[in-house]
């Protein structure tokens, strides 16, 4: 039995990263938490933020995957940041401002044109102000990754108007600007986690859910929705977040990586979303789905005009019209 135990500790030994003077030191594991599986944009984010923290740090860092809310919902694992029993996540803002009430500038509906002009919102001096709020809750920012353009799907009726809304038990994240937003369109919002989400909708305790493309596809949404809307009402962000008390464990030159880490994750996570998007609505469409392309947009931003009204005083400034005339 002893020498067995000794030929274990010498091969587990000699797997260890070695550094100067012959010394092994294990790689110091962390876990990466995101509620979307591992073949999805997260995924391919998560997947580029371990390649390139392992490539900087020539191994000292091992990041550990931990897909489908393995680690709990996204606003629980926000908390687990703060005490330190989760080290990073990938997160959509959706629980955000809970935490950080200035990133619900980001959750506004019809406030982003596209892609383009949400790229250099957050790629520029507004991104890096609110990835900067972060840290007055015992988080660190890293870099704004992509959800995507959020579309609503249902099993009711075809939405066309906001008026074919009315009453429809619509899921929205934990976030007051949407729930105000769908209160406003009529609907009958429900706040879940998303780990909720499947069972309600099979269970038809809600009627519909909001989401971007790569989300739909991934949980195979048509097979238990029938009707998407391609109204693209809110521009959904993805945080790169890191917990602070692993954070300030590190040296100058390791929250570099980490830095350089959340960069690739965020390039990988668009590149994943527009390659996915550019087949995604025909696949809904191939699986049963009714799309509906085409909405009265000027009625859905007349209808939702009250959430800016309600909410906008609550924010630094004007954050909403600095967005707004990003080019
Ligand atoms: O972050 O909860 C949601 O609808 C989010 O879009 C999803 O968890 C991915």
């Amino acid at each position: 039995m002893k020498t067995h135990f000794l030929k274990k500790t010498a091969i587990a030994t000699l797997a260890l990263p070695l550094i100067p003077g012959g010394l092994a030191l294990a790689a110091q594991e962390m876990n990466l938490a995101f509620t979307p599986p591992l073949n999805s944009h997260y995924g391919d984010a998560g997947r580029a933020f371990a390649e390139e923290i392992e490539r900087l740090s020539d191994g000292e860092f091992k990041i550990v995957l931990q897909p489908a809310s393995a680690m709990g919902g996204e606003r629980d694992v926000l908390e687990g940041l703060q005490i330190g029993s989760v080290e990073l996540t990938l997160t959509s803002t959706g629980p955000i401002g809970n935490f950080i009430p200035e990133i619900y500038a980001l959750d506004f509906p019809f406030l982003f044109r596209n892609y383009e002009h949400a790229h250099a919102v957050l790629d520029g001096e507004i991104g890096q102000e609110l990835l900067a709020e972060f840290e007055s809750e015992g988080l660190i920012g890293l870099a704004w990754a992509e959800n995507g353009f959020r579309h609503l799907t249902n099993s009711v009726r075809p939405v066309e108007t906001p008026e074919d809304l009315q009453g429809m038990k619509i899921r929205t994240m934990e976030n007051r600007v949407h729930l105000e937003t769908f209160r406003e369109l009529g609907a009958a919002p429900a706040p879940l986690s998303w780990t909720e989400v499947i069972t309600a909708l099979q269970q038809g305790t809600i009627d519909g859910q909001e989401n971007p493309t790569p989300i739909l596809t991934v949980n195979n949404i048509w097979e238990i929705q029938d009707y998407l809307t391609l109204t693209g009402h809110v521009y959904s962000p993805t945080a790169v977040v890191m917990s602070q008390i692993y954070w300030d464990g590190l040296s100058e030159e390791q929250q570099d990586w980490f830095r350089q880490a959340a960069q690739a994750a965020a390039q990988a996570s668009r590149e994943s979303v527009a390659r996915i998007e550019a087949e995604g609505v025909e696949l809904l469409r191939e699986n049963g789905m009714q799309v509906i392309e085409e909405i009265d947009y000027e009625q859905f931003r007349a209808a939702v005009q009250p959430v800016y009204d309600r909410f906008a005083g609550e924010f630094n400034g004007d954050l909403l019209e600095r967005i707004r005339n990003t080019q």
